[in-house]
């Protein structure tokens, strides 16, 4: 279950997250739980505990909402332009969500002041991490505690310095090396350092919170000896080309979402380490549904100290590669899958974009024999099937029969217990899949 903390939901339709998610259809979603009730931390809401959605917006000539672009002159924080907040004189806590298409942020404040992260997007971190500058790319959030108590009648502003964003991260004053995108010098914003809110700091409330805890919560590591599988995740344009390098479009493992292809499967208990390779130009947010995570290093070096906690979102740069490591330990489902994907919207929508099952061989096996689910069904052009145990290919076979018995050759990617079959070339109507071990499976081909 998941931890108190700072969450958001959005739609998530095929090639429409990005205009959904832009014209408003966003919110977020605070958590509470027995562990961050039992520390002193300001949860007021709207007196010292604020929502802070910061997105921006690109708009056409008539004025309405455009995707895709890297026009995003507009700024919003909670959905208003030109927003300010009056802040009370004492520890105030910030729920921070960048919910932009595009932009990574790199926040600090105009006076320079240290502040103190104390979540991350899976929750609370083990003790404060005190900074004066923290990147926040698409999808993250982040929870900290700002001391105003030595500021009261002052206007202190939250700042974006992205002209200190490095280069190759979406927003910083270059992103590829070779090529650049098409509009993206022309945006005053890009590179750029400017005022996001502000913050006018007016008497301090009753009972206020004056202090920051020393210790938030307990984070039991999870153990690279505990993994049960290993998977990697490559980033990579689509195409060749300085131009693709930079605009995509962008696959995951070569490929790009298909609604007909289950990309990968869990076993539910499993812990996994997932190594997440940039080979692109631009840096990408890479999130995952269902679990939080753990980084175990970036680069080979351990992850910073921003970074350290419970995540679904890490920014992945250009030319890194990112291990975490997570438990799948609930929410198991054979037909429904998880998606993971680039949390720039443009690049989700392209179908920078993957899905998997988490099944549960326990649930589905009661006499210890193979089974196994057809997904999609009916299908057009390929079906998956989920197996409860990993498939042997030395001993199993898989054949594919119609309704007249007739064995139907047909091309099929065989991964432990994931197997892709493709079903392009069948005509319309029932067959059955016979794997050695196992109750036959039938689907349809519409
Ligand atoms: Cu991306």
């Amino acid at each position: 279950m998941n931890n108190a903390g700072t969450f958001w939901y959005h739609p998530h339709g095929e090639n429409k997250t990005d205009m959904q998610v832009s014209k408003g259809i966003a919110g977020m979603i605070i958590i509470r739980d027995e562990v961050e009730a039992a520390l002193e931390l300001p949860r007021t809401y709207g007196i010292d505990d604020f929502p802070i959605i910061v997105q921006t917006k690109s708009f056409d000539i008539l004025y309405q909402i455009q995707i895709a672009t890297h026009a995003d002159t507009l700024l919003m924080v909670n959905g208003t332009v030109n927003a300010f907040l009056d802040a009370p004189a004492q520890v105030v806590r910030l729920r921070m969500l960048n919910g932009s298409s595009e932009r990574t942020f790199l926040f600090g404040f105009s006076n320079d002041m240290n502040f103190s992260q104390i979540a991350t997007d899976g929750g609370l971190k083990e003790t404060p991490y005190q900074t004066n500058r923290l990147m926040l790319a698409p999808g993250e959030r982040n929870e900290w505690l700002v001391d105003l108590s030595s500021f009261q009648d002052q206007t202190i502003y939250l700042m974006n310095y992205d002209s200190d964003l490095p280069n190759g991260t979406m927003r910083a004053e270059n992103v590829g090396t070779m090529a650049t995108l098409e509009g993206y010098d022309d945006n005053p914003l890009n590179g750029a350092d400017f005022q996001v809110l502000q913050i006018n700091v007016v008497a301090p409330t009753a009972n206020a919170i004056t202090t920051i805890p020393s210790v938030l919560t307990t984070i039991t590591p999870i153990n690279i000896s505990e993994v049960d599988q290993s998977r990697t995740m490559t980033m990579s344009a689509m195409e060749m080309g300085p131009m693709n390098m930079v605009e995509g479009p962008f696959g995951i493992n070569n490929v790009q979402f298909d609604m007909d292809v289950i990309n990968e499967i869990v076993q539910l208990g499993d812990v996994e380490a997932w190594t997440i390779t940039n080979q692109t130009q631009v840096a990408h947010p890479f999130h995952i549904h269902d679990v939080e995570f753990q980084i175990l290093d970036v680069n080979g070096s351990s992850p910073a100290a921003y970074q350290q906690g419970w995540k679904d979102v890490v920014l992945v740069m250009p030319q890194q590669s990112v291990t975490f490591i997570t438990r799948f330990e609930d929410f198991a489902d054979p037909v429904t899958p998880y998606m993971y994907h680039c949390h720039l919207l443009h690049h989700e929508d392209e179908g920078m974009m993957g899905s998997f099952l988490v099944v549960d061989p326990n649930s589905v096996d009661d006499s210890n024999m193979l089974t196994g689910i057809a997904y999609p069904n009916p299908a057009r052009s390929k079906v998956s099937l989920s197996l409860s145990k990993r498939f042997d290919k030395s001993t199993q076979t898989v054949r594919v029969f119609d309704m007249m018995g007739n064995l139907i050759p047909l091309q099929m990617d065989v991964a432990d217990n994931r197997l892709s079959i493709d079903v392009a070339s069948l005509s319309s109507g029932m067959y059955t899949i016979s794997i050695d071990g196992l109750n036959a499976i039938h689907f349809i081909k519409e």
